[in-house]
C-alpha cells in the first residue's frame, strides 16, 4: 500500500520499484487525454457494428495504442536536496552567517537535505498513509484509551532527536545564530515531516517556557528530556489551551480547575477540546486554582500555568481519559484528542493567575514555528510547480515558456521570498534575544514581528497553495500525487496558534503594551534598510514606493492616535498586513542591495513594492472605517435573515 501510493515527487528516495514501470505511472498514463490515434473516437452514425466490434478487438490488442500512450507518460516533477536548491536560503546564510558558523551549518544542511530526500520524506509519507487511531477498550472490555501511531510517526521522533531539531537551539554552540540554524533545519523539515513539525513546535514552546523561568529544580529533568539528542530521551510536549468555550478567548473559556493537593501538586479537573499531538510524554496547560472556601476567579487572572507527565512511569495515562480523536481537514498524520482530565497529576509552574503572559512564550515559539511551516510549504508547491513547468508540454511548448504560466509561478515565488526574509529576520531577532544580544529596540521588534508575520505568511500560504495546485491542471487535485495532502495541512496555519484577527490584535497589544515604542523602532528599522538601497539605481523605484508607503503608515498612526478603541479594531487586521507588506519590502530591499545580489533578488523586491503595501491608509484616507462603524457590520451581514426579521 505504503508504495503504491507515494507522491510522484519523492520517488527518488523509495520508488525505486515502480519508477521502472509500476503502478503509479498507469495512474498517469490514465489521467492523459486519449490519444488521437490508436484509440477508437470515430464512432459516427454510419459506422458498421462490424467495423465497430474490429475496432474494439484492435483497441484491446491495442499495440500501437499502448506505445503511444506509454510515450504520453507525463515525466515526474522531482525536488531533489532542497537545501542545494534553495539559492535564496543559501545567500541568507552566506549573507549573515560569520564565515566560521557558515562552513558548518553548509555541512550540516547539505547532509540533512540528503537525508530528507532518502530517508525522512518517505517516513512522512507513511505517516500522511496510515493516521492514528484511536483505540478505546482492549478484547475485554477494559477502557484502554490508546492512541495508535504508525512506526514511521515515531521514527520521526527519534530522528527529530539525532537532527537536533529542538537541540539545536538550547545549546548555543553557535550562540545567537543557534537558532537560525534550527529554524533553518525546521523549515527544510517541515515539508517532509508527515505532520510531526507540530508536536516539535509545541516542544521547543515548553522548552522555551522552562527556559524562561529559570528552569526550576523541579524541571530540570523535563527539560532535559525535551532539549535532548538521544531518541531514547527525547520528550514531546503538547499545549493543551483550547476548551469547549474558547480557543481564542481562553481568558473566559477555561473550565479546568487545578485543585492542590497536601504535597504541593495539583490535580486537575476538565475537558481540553483540542489537544494536539496527543501522543505527547508531558504538556503545558491552563487551569483556575480552587481557594480554600472552594471558589475560582474568573477572567485571565484567574488562570495559572501547569506541567504535567501524560502518562505514569508504566505507561499509565494521568488519570486523563482520551474521548475521542478530531477528525479534520488536514494535519492527519497528527492524533488530535479531546481529553478528559479526571484529577491529572500536575506542577504549577507560574505565578497564580499568571498563566496567560507565561504561555506567551510558548505561543510567540509555536507562532514562530507557524511561519516555518508557512514558508515550507509555499517553497514545497512552488518548486513542485516549477519543475513541472520544466516537464509538462501544453499547447506545443513546456508549460515553463509560457508567459502567462510563468507569471503565474513569480507571483508566487515573489510571496514565497518575502515571506522567508519576514522569518529569517524574526528568527535572528529571536536569536539575539536568547543570547542576551538584543537590544531593547530589538525585542521590542521581536515582540511586533512575530504576530505580524504569523498572520500574514498564513494567508500567504493558503493562496499560494492553492494557485499552485491549478498550475498542475487537473493533476493538482489528484490525491496520490500528494498535493491535496499539502493544501490541507497549509489551511490550517491561518487559523491554529491564534487566528488571523485575533493575531491583529496582539499587535496592537504589544504597540498599546510599549506605549507606541515598538512603532517607532518599527519605522526606524525600515528607513535604515531603505537607506541601504539609496544608491542602487535599479532599486529606486521601489525605495521610492516603499517610502511613500512608510509616510502613509506613519500618517495613519498619527490620525489613529485620535480614533477610538473601535476604529482602531476595525482597522487591526489591514493595519496589521500594512506592517507586513512594509517590513518585508524594506527586507527584499536590503537583500537586493547586496553586491552580490542577483537579478533575481532585484526583481522580487521591485516586484514586491508594486503592490498596494499599506491597504490601511487607503482605507482611512476613504473613510472606510467610519462607514463600517456607521453601518454596523452585523446588521449588513444579517440583514433579511430570520432572526432579524421582526416578523417571525
Ligand atoms: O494549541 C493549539 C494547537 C497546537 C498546535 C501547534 C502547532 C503549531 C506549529 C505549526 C507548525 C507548522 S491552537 C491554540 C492556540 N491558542 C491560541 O493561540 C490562543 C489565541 N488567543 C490569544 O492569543 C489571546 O489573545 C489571548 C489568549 C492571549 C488573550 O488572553 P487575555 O488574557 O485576554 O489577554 P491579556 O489580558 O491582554 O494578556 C494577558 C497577559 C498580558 O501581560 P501583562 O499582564 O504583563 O500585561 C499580555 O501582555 O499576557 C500577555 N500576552 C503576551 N505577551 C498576551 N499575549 C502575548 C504574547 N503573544 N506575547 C507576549
Amino acid at each position: 500500500m505504503f508504495t503504491c501510493r507515494l507522491p510522484w515527487w519523492r520517488s527518488s528516495a523509495t520508488c525505486k520499484p515502480w519508477q521502472s514501470g509500476g503502478f503509479l505511472p498507469r495512474l498517469w498514463e490514465r489521467c492523459q487525454p486519449p490519444s488521437g490515434k490508436g484509440i477508437n473516437t470515430a464512432t459516427g452514425q454510419g459506422q458498421q457494428v462490424g467495423t465497430q466490434e474490429k475496432q474494439v478487438l484492435e483497441d484491446l490488442e491495442m499495440p500501437l495504442a499502448r506505445r503511444e500512450t506509454e510515450s504520453l507518460f507525463q515525466e515526474q516533477p522531482e525536488t531533489g536536496n532542497q537545501y542545494l536548491e534553495d539559492a535564496l536560503l543559501r545567500s541568507y546564510l552566506k549573507t549573515h552567517l560569520p564565515p566560521k558558523v557558515l562552513e558548518e551549518v553548509n555541512r550540516d544542511l547539505e547532509r540533512f537535505g540528503n537525508r530528507l530526500l532518502t530517508q525522512i520524506g518517505p517516513l512522512g509519507w507513511e505517516c500522511e498513509l496510515n493516521p492514528p487511531v484511536f483505540r478505546q477498550y482492549n478484547a475485554w472490555g477494559q477502557r484502554v484509551d490508546q492512541i495508535v501511531t504508525c512506526s514511521a510517526w515515531r521514527r520521526m521522533k527519534e530522528i527529530a532527536a539525532e537532527e537536533g531539531l529542538i537541540a539545536e537551539a538550547y545549546e548555543r554552540r553557535y550562540s545567537n545564530w543557534s537558532r537560525l540554524h534550527q529554524a533553518v533545519k525546521l523549515y527544510l523539515f517541515s515539508s517532509s515531516s508527515g505532520g510531526f513539525n507540530c508536536p516539535l513546535a509545541m516542544t521547543d514552546g515548553a522548552a522555551k517556557v522552562i527556559e524562561s523561568l529559570g528552569i526550576p529544580g523541579s524541571l530540570k529533568n523535563p527539560f532535559d528530556h525535551l532539549t535532548s539528542r538521544d531518541p531514547k530521551k527525547f520528550w514531546t510536549s503538547g499545549q493543551w489551551m483550547t476548551e469547549r468555550r474558547g480557543g481564542s478567548d481562553v481568558a473566559n473559556g477555561t473550565e479546568t480547575v487545578a485543585r492542590k493537593q497536601p504535597d504541593g501538586t495539583y490535580r486537575l479537573y476538565g475537558f481540553k477540546w483540542f489537544t494536539s499531538a496527543a501522543d505527547s510524554d508531558v504538556t503545558l496547560t491552563l487551569a483556575r486554582i480552587v481557594d480554600a472556601e472552594g471558589h475560582v476567579k474568573q477572567g485571565s487572572s484567574g488562570l495559572s500555568l501547569f506541567f504535567l507527565k501524560v502518562r505514569d512511569e508504566e505507561g499509565k495515562l494521568n488519570s486523563i481519559q482520551v474521548q475521542r480523536l478530531k477528525d479534520k481537514l488536514g494535519t492527519r498524520q497528527m492524533a488530535t484528542a479531546e481529553l478528559w482530565l479526571d484529577g491529572a497529576k500536575a506542577e504549577l509552574i507560574s505565578a497564580e493567575g499568571r498563566g496567560v503572559a507565561s504561555i506567551s512564550n510558548m505561543l510567540n515559539i509555536t507562532r514562530i514555528h507557524n511561519v516555518i511551516g508557512a514558508v515550507a510549504s509555499m517553497r514545497r508547491m512552488i518548486s513542485l510547480s516549477r519543475e513541472y513547468a520544466r516537464k509538462r508540454v501544453a499547447f506545443g511548448k513546456l508549460l515553463k515558456d509560457h508567459p502567462l504560466h510563468m507569471q503565474t509561478i513569480a507571483r508566487m515565488e515573489v510571496q514565497a521570498r518575502g515571506a522567508f526574509l519576514l522569518l529569517m529576520e524574526t528568527v535572528r531577532l529571536l536569536g539575539l534575544a536568547e543570547t542576551n544580544k538584543a537590544s531593547e529596540q530589538d525585542q521590542l521588534l521581536l515582540r511586533l514581528l512575530v504576530p505580524v508575520a504569523k498572520l500574514y505568511t498564513g494567508k500567504q500560504a493558503s493562496a499560494v497553495a492553492v494557485e499552485a495546485m491549478e498550475s498542475f491542471g487537473g493533476q493538482g487535485y489528484m490525491e496520490d500525487t500528494g498535493l491535496p495532502v499539502i493544501l490541507r495541512d497549509t489551511l490550517v496555519l491561518s487559523i491554529w496558534e491564534g487566528t488571523t484577527n485575533i493575531l491583529s490584535l496582539d499587535v496592537l497589544r504589544s504597540l498599546t503594551k510599549s506605549q507606541g515604542q515598538a512603532m517607532a523602532v518599527f519605522f526606524c528599522t525600515v528607513q535604515k534598510k531603505l537607506e541601504l538601497a539609496s544608491s542602487s539605481a535599479k532599486l529606486e523605484p521601489a525605495v521610492k514606493q516603499m517610502q511613500d508607503a512608510v509616510s502613509s503608515l506613519a500618517r495613519f498612526t498619527r490620525a489613529a492616535g485620535a480614533k477610538g478603541a473601535l476604529t482602531m479594531e476595525l482597522a487591526a487586521r489591514d493595519f496589521s498586513y500594512s506592517l507586513a507588506r512594509v517590513y518585508t519590502g524594506a527586507l527584499l530591499i536590503e537583500h537586493a542591495a547586496r553586491p552580490d545580489a542577483s537579478p533575481t533578488d532585484i526583481s522580487a523586491a521591485r516586484r514586491w513594492c508594486n503592490q498596494e503595501l499599506c491597504p490601511v491608509a487607503t482605507e482611512l484616507e476613504n473613510s472606510s472605517y467610519e462607514e463600517e462603524e456607521a453601518l454596523l457590520d452585523s446588521a449588513l451581514v444579517y440583514e433579511g435573515s430570520p432572526a432579524q426579521d421582526s416578523r417571525l
